[in-house]
């Protein structure tokens, strides 16, 4: 049955579906196979949550399956709450466990995937300050340059407010990169789950042609070139 707008409820896997989609990837790969998590995400274009934690599983190897949730459609709330208590994507499930919240879901992937966090006790506090900096902030940029992968719309007139959330990225990932960027592109030398977070941003960055120095701009290309974010742009519609 389609609603209006909405998801064709057999084109998605249900509970069911996955539960059955896990025990295949587990008897295919055997006893030492990366673990299997279930990721409802919303529409790749426009979800900035869903990548989040998205990215995070991908880069660490996890098998992923997704179930994709069209966004701003009547029935889109329903069709979340069938699996998300909280009504949002994203929502992971794995091994019978539901967690929702795209950071306490990449804490979780963390879990799975130590090496999704820095391994240095400094770096890692940092990291973890760096990532929910992002989580509860930016509320301008978040506003003014909403998450689209699929357009290029350069923005004339950045606003003081926004200049101001520009200013603050770009002094936190200096500061990261400057005295914990050795051995890598990324905030932390490695890939880690504050690049995860901030992935959306520099998706933002590319999209609207925010003013950026050198060393932002590099960054924004390291994350932008991960073949995860390729795939990610790729799929979206
Ligand atoms: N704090 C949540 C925010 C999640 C959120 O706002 N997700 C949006 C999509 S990016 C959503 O589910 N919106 C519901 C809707 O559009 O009906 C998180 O970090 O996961």
């Amino acid at each position: 049955m389609t609603q209006a707008g909405g998801v064709e409820k057999s084109a998605l896997p249900d509970a069911r579906g996955i539960a059955i989609i896990e025990a295949l990837f587990r008897a295919a790969k055997g006893r030492h196979m990366a673990p299997c998590v279930t990721l409802i995400i919303g529409t790749r274009r426009y979800s900035s949550w869903s990548l989040r934690p998205w990215l995070a599983a991908k880069q660490a190897g996890l098998t992923v399956t997704e179930v994709e949730i069209p966004l701003r459609q009547p029935q889109t709330r329903a069709d979340i709450l069938q699996w998300s208590p909280s009504g949002k994507v994203p929502c992971l499930i794995h091994d019978g466990l539901t967690v929702w919240d795209s950071l306490a879901i990449c804490e979780y992937l963390a879990e799975l995937a130590p090496a999704l966090w820095p391994a240095d006790r400094a770096a890692r506090a940092v990291a973890r300050a760096v990532s929910a900096e992002m989580h509860a902030g930016f509320q301008t940029l978040r506003s003014l340059c909403p998450m689209d992968v699929r357009t290029i719309a350069p923005m004339t007139g950045i606003t003081a407010d926004l200049q101001a959330d520009l200013d603050r990225l770009q002094t936190l990932w200096t500061d990261c990169r400057t005295r914990f960027g050795d051995g890598g592109p990324f905030l932390f030398g490695r890939f880690s789950i504050a690049d995860a977070m901030y992935a959306p941003v520099a998706t933002r960055c590319r999209t609207y042609a925010l003013p950026l120095t050198p060393l932002a701009e590099s960054y924004c290309r390291a994350v932008l070139d991960l073949p995860s974010m390729r795939e990610w742009i790729e799929a979206a519609a």
